[in-house]
């Protein structure tokens, strides 16, 4: 066990024999060891070999004696007895914020509570507050806690993790004697979802800035405070939501930083490629550094120690050990699609069917993200629960889009339909009045479940309608909320293929629908993808960036998305 471990099994001696009710002054020689062990300075591995600690200041020869057991055998029987004679549901209380190991004991004594369970219902039956030194407050404080208990081990969506995590680097960048800061991990490699945040700072002092750290106004829980590596949960309020995370920040050398960078982005699969290639060079790649002196301190950026490797740098989308690997050693990898390559969008709403905002609104604020075009995509007739247009209502709006375009200089509405697919495969409107519409999403509303091969057929149906133009929200997916209906993906997209239609990438962080794992092969089967915002508010248009991020972690270019396009090629493609 090394120095740091055995700190933490002392503090855990400390904390386990609180819970049993020990006297302040047995626990306070245990946390005052650790704490002794941690600021310890010199060759650890000396000390313990010649069982030298008595200069230590808070280390007595108890201690002494079970630190050196720790260090030469990795155990503890003394500590293997405690944790079984202390029931686990106490330690998940630990966790919960606000109650201490005192009051847990009183709680396990007076109420008899050993899980965490237990503690839910007698706060909810309000025994908890009548219990001495602890209160209505107390009870409404564990309940909290409770709930947040429940929150943590979940993955949450990109949408919702990714403005903690900046929340977080943002005021960890603030900080005197950063140098620099990134939020490593899934998050960085655009994941659509993540299960904790991963930050890196670059310092040569860390101390103060893990002080700093865990006292930040969104740690709800300091889970592990050491001298480089802390682990806190936090939380951000999100319009209505709570969002709660784990987050974790180790502080580096700027000189390591660079590796921490690539180890920490991951992926693990990623990482366990890399470090086997730089062992083909006889080099050992880790979080700090490539085992030899000189090349180590050449590498400034994550990009000196891919060439190091004699690789081409690979974007954090995709370190996936996906074939990244293979390209950037072949330096064929694609130049991938940016965020300002969008020219315009297709599938949005307006008041005329759910949207919040007129299409007057919706197509200005397009004008303001420096777009060509807004392409409107209201719901179909049948859809009426969120508006359907009829037949005339289409036609009213298409005389005010007329008015519009004739208003909006060097900008254009585009006519389109968020169709829907009928049960047999089917679309919403007559085959002659949908040939007066610019263009056509097609998208299932209804009917999720079906069984996988009518489904599929339904879809490949409505694919391969002349007026179709693309498949809107290819599997009808909420993320973390509902799985896709059942559907044969690779048909559609050979059908997709099959009569050039293309597929949506909804940019909506909850669809993130086509999922990226078939973005690719979409690619490889040469159907264009177009990346929509699904807007239902002029906000909402910008959220193009989440799809561009699926585009990116499928391997697109530029001109693999159809809507990278200016106005006139656009109209040239749909025949307009
Ligand atoms: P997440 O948190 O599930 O959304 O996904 P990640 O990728 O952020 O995973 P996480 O937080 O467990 O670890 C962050 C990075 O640290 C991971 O992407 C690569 C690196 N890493 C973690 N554990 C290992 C490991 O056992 N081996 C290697 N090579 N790298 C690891
Ligand atoms: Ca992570
Ligand atoms: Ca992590
Ligand atoms: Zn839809």
């Amino acid at each position: 066990m090394t120095k740091d471990e055995i700190a933490a099994a002392l503090e855990e001696i400390g904390t386990l024999l609180q819970l049993k009710g020990e006297n302040d002054f047995r626990v306070r020689a245990y946390t005052a060891g650790a704490k002794a062990l941690v600021q310890l300075e010199g060759d650890f591995k000396a000390r313990v070999a010649e069982k030298r600690f008595d200069d230590v200041r808070g280390i007595g020869d108890a201690l002494q004696e079970k630190i050196i057991t720790l260090a030469t055998t990795g155990q503890l029987p003394f500590l293997d007895d405690l944790r079984a004679s202390v029931p686990p549901g106490l330690i998940e209380m630990l966790r919960l914020p606000g109650i201490g190991p005192k009051k847990i004991k009183a709680l396990h004594d007076e109420l008899k509570i050993d899980t965490v369970a237990q503690l839910k219902s007698a706060c909810e039956a309000g025994t908890v507050a009548e219990l001495k030194g602890f209160g209505a407050k107390t009870q409404v404080k564990i309940l909290d806690g409770i709930a947040l208990l429940d929150s943590f081990g979940k993955r949450v969506r990109i949408d919702q993790a990714y403005p903690l995590g900046t929340a977080l680097v943002e005021q960890l960048r603030a900080l005197p004697g950063v140098e620099q800061v990134e939020l490593c991990g899934s998050m960085r490699r655009r994941r659509d979802t993540a299960k904790d945040l991963d930050l890196l700072v670059a310092s040569a002092t860390a101390a103060p800035i893990m002080d700093a750290f865990v006292a930040l106004p969104e740690v709800v829980q300091v889970v592990g405070h050491g001298p480089t590596k802390s682990s806190i949960v936090a939380k951000l309020q999100l319009g209505t939501e709570s969002i709660v995370l784990n987050a974790d920040l180790r502080v580096v050398t700027a000189a390591q930083f660079p590796f921490a960078q690539l180890y920490f982005t991951g992926s693990k699969e990623h990482n366990i490629r890399l470090r086997q290639r730089a062992i083909e060079l006889g080099l050992s790649l880790n979080e700090y550094g490539l085992g030899d002196e000189a090349i180590t301190a050449k590498c400034k950026t994550e990009a000196d120690i891919y060439k190091a490797l004699g690789m081409a740098y690979v974007a954090p989308e995709l370190r996936e050990d996906t074939g990244e690997v293979e390209a950037a050693l072949a330096k064929e990898l694609p130049k991938l699609i940016e965020v300002g390559d969008l020219r315009g969008v297709f599938h949005n709403h307006t008041t005329a069917s759910d949207g919040t905002a007129t299409l007057e609104e919706m197509a200005r604020k397009c004008q303001a993200l420096g777009w060509e075009y807004f392409g409107v995509a209201d719901h179909s007739q049948s859809l009426k629960m969120a508006g359907g247009l009829s037949p005339e209502r289409v036609r009213e709006q298409w005389a005010e889009v007329d008015e519009l375009n004739e208003k909006l200089k060097g900008f254009r509405i585009l006519k389109g339909i968020e169709c829907d697919i009928l049960l047999d495969g089917s679309l919403d409107y007559e085959d002659d009045f949908l040939t007066g519409f610019d263009y056509v999403v097609a998208s299932v509303h209804t009917h999720f479940a079906l069984g996988e091969d009518e489904q599929t057929a339904r879809v490949c149906k409505a694919l391969s309608h002349p007026a179709t133009t693309m498949l809107g929200h290819a599997t009808g997916r909420l993320i973390l909320r509902r799985p896709g209906y059942k559907l044969d993906l690779e048909q559609v997209i050979q059908t997709a293929a099959r009569h050039g239609k293309f597929i949506e990438i909804n940019a909506q962080p909850s669809r993130l629908d086509l999922d990226w794992t078939y973005v690719k092969r979409a690619k490889a089967l040469g159907v264009k993808l177009v990346i929509n915002p699904d807007a239902h508010s002029p906000a909402d248009l910008e959220l193009t960036p989440y799809g561009i991020n699926v585009a990116r972690r499928g391997w697109l270019t530029k001109a693999d998305v159809f809507n990278t396009l200016g106005l006139k090629d656009v109209l040239k493609l749909l025949g307009k």
